[in-house]
């Protein structure tokens, strides 16, 4: 007798509402961001706080390092990653200096990768609890270490600091921040 074929196929996260919510929001916030002066997204408000380029440089680091984590993920049995210096990645690559057009197009395009690669997690790997993690540290809604996390919440996560930062530009630009 055949070996009986699996009923259902191996579920992706392609569907989840955070997958979409990433690419209908980056977008989206692509022409908003794009319509900014260059001079505009140069201004720091006050010294020691982000300009417009340096908040989405610094979701470009975000992009990346989350990029490599979500990735990972799937050849590991905890969800331990590396974090890094906010501050100093943004200070260290001098985002000011870059043409506002290109850091837009970076960012957008860097994005909708993040959505593909978000998407083509199984989601046996994306619901699997995990006792052992570090989302008390680099999560931007952290998880506490005695509480397991799943990697679908740490995606969910990411969508969710992007969406903060983009709030702050929105705040900005209104004049409220
Ligand atoms: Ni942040």
């Amino acid at each position: 007798m055949a070996a009986a074929q699996p009923l259902v196929p191996t579920l992706m996260v392609e569907d989840a509402e955070y997958v979409r919510d990433l690419r209908e929001t980056v977008d989206q916030a692509a022409g908003e961001l794009r319509a900014i002066p260059e001079a505009a997204a140069s201004v720091r408000p006050a010294p020691g706080k982000w300009s417009i380029k340096e908040i989405i440089g610094h979701l470009i680091d975000s992009a990346s390092h989350n990029h490599q984590r979500f990735v990972r993920a799937r050849w590991q049995d905890d969800l331990v990653f590396q974090g890094y210096q906010q501050d100093e990645w943004v200070a260290a690559q001098q985002y000011q200096s870059v043409p506002w057009d290109e850091l837009v197009t970076l960012w957008h395009t860097y994005n909708r990768h993040v959505a593909r690669v978000m998407a083509q997690v199984p989601a046996d790997i994306a619901r699997r609890e995990h006792r052992r993690h570090n989302l008390d540290q680099i999560a931007w809604q952290t998880v506490p270490a005695d509480q397991p996390a799943t990697l679908g919440y740490f995606m969910r996560d990411y969508v969710g600091h992007l969406k903060h930062h983009l709030r702050q530009v929105a705040e900005r630009r209104s004049g409220s921040a």
